[in-house]
């Protein structure tokens, strides 16, 4: 089962079920859900939104698709397959080692994010720092797990990441990767049950600029070096999350160093089990101090 989270054209938001082209709004007691954690948070979300569920669809194409969060933290991974650690051990030559070491410990690299306000949806514009000149998407498989970290399903996490300032430094890496419209999710949260199995899951990257595809690669995410459950167990030590969490779980996609994105480029992340999250590349310039 597919959740969005949607606003029509009297700007009313509202939780749907997504079938191919048509939404089923959730209604409890006539009043439409707003939230989709009122869903993550229930023991069995499949039955519940099942029994929420309107015989009434919606077509897909009156509404505006939201990024699929609440009020939700988002967290990342980092380093967790072979690919993302070789690129960045390239473009931080004085801090190399870390990625190395990083990779193979048992803690691994975990870092906020995003709060919802930084967070774009399908389609809404993701941003590249006006102080950087190398930056890239990551595609990332993305954990959401509700306040008892129970992972309830799984979305499409795009982790924008400027590499000129990441590589410059390891401690500016909270500047290359947490700024305004920084992190994309959705279209949709698939619940947990309905995901394929980790074997069967492939991330596919698309950067499109105009009619030229820039840059287009897959990965399974069975080359991932760490599993789900080990992730969460490391991000809820000593933390709490009451209104639940999202995680990007790493990127194994990393374009070679030659290449980096444009304004009015076209982002496509494709998950197996979800959908495709696009967003188009924005940038502004900043008073520099
Ligand atoms: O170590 C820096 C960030 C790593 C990351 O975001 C990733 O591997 O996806
Ligand atoms: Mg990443």
């Amino acid at each position: 089962m597919k959740l969005v989270k949607v606003i029509d054209d009297q700007q009313k938001i509202f939780v749907a079920v997504w079938e191919e082209d048509l939404l089923y709004p959730l209604q409890s007691q006539g009043r439409w859900l707003h939230h989709l954690s009122e869903v993550l948070e229930h023991v069995d979300p499949i039955a519940f939104a099942s029994s929420l569920r309107s015989p009434h669809s919606v077509p897909l194409e009156q509404v505006t698709m939201l990024a699929p969060i609440d009020q939700q933290e988002v967290w990342a991974a980092g380093v967790t397959y072979k690919r993302s650690r070789s690129a960045r051990m390239e473009e931080s030559e004085s801090a190399a080692d870390c990625y190395d070491r990083v990779y193979q410990s048992p803690r691994p690299e975990l870092f906020f994010k995003a709060s919802p306000h930084r967070v774009a949806g399908p389609h809404e514009p993701l941003r590249i720092r006006h102080d950087s000149k190398w930056n890239v998407p990551e595609p990332e498989l993305t954990l959401v797990l509700n306040s008892r970290l129970e992972l309830v399903g799984f979305t499409i996490g795009n982790d924008m990441s400027s590499r000129d300032i990441e590589g410059d430094n390891p401690l500016y890496l909270p500047q290359a990767k947490v700024y305004d419209q920084c992190c994309g999710l959705g279209p949709c949260i698939t619940l947990a049950q309905a995901m394929p199995t980790v074997a069967e899951i492939e991330i596919q990257l698309q950067i499109s600029r105009g009619d030229q595809t820039m840059f287009a690669e897959r990965i399974g995410v069975d080359q991932m070096a760490r599993g789900f459950q080990e992730l969460i167990g490391w991000l809820g030590r000593d933390q709490s999350f009451p209104s639940g969490v999202f995680l990007l779980t790493g990127t194994g996609i990393v374009p070679d160093s030659s290449f980096t994105l444009a304004v009015d480029d076209v982002v496509s992340i494709s998950i197996s089990g979800i959908g495709t999250l696009s967003n188009r590349i924005v940038q502004f310039g900043g008073a520099e101090q």
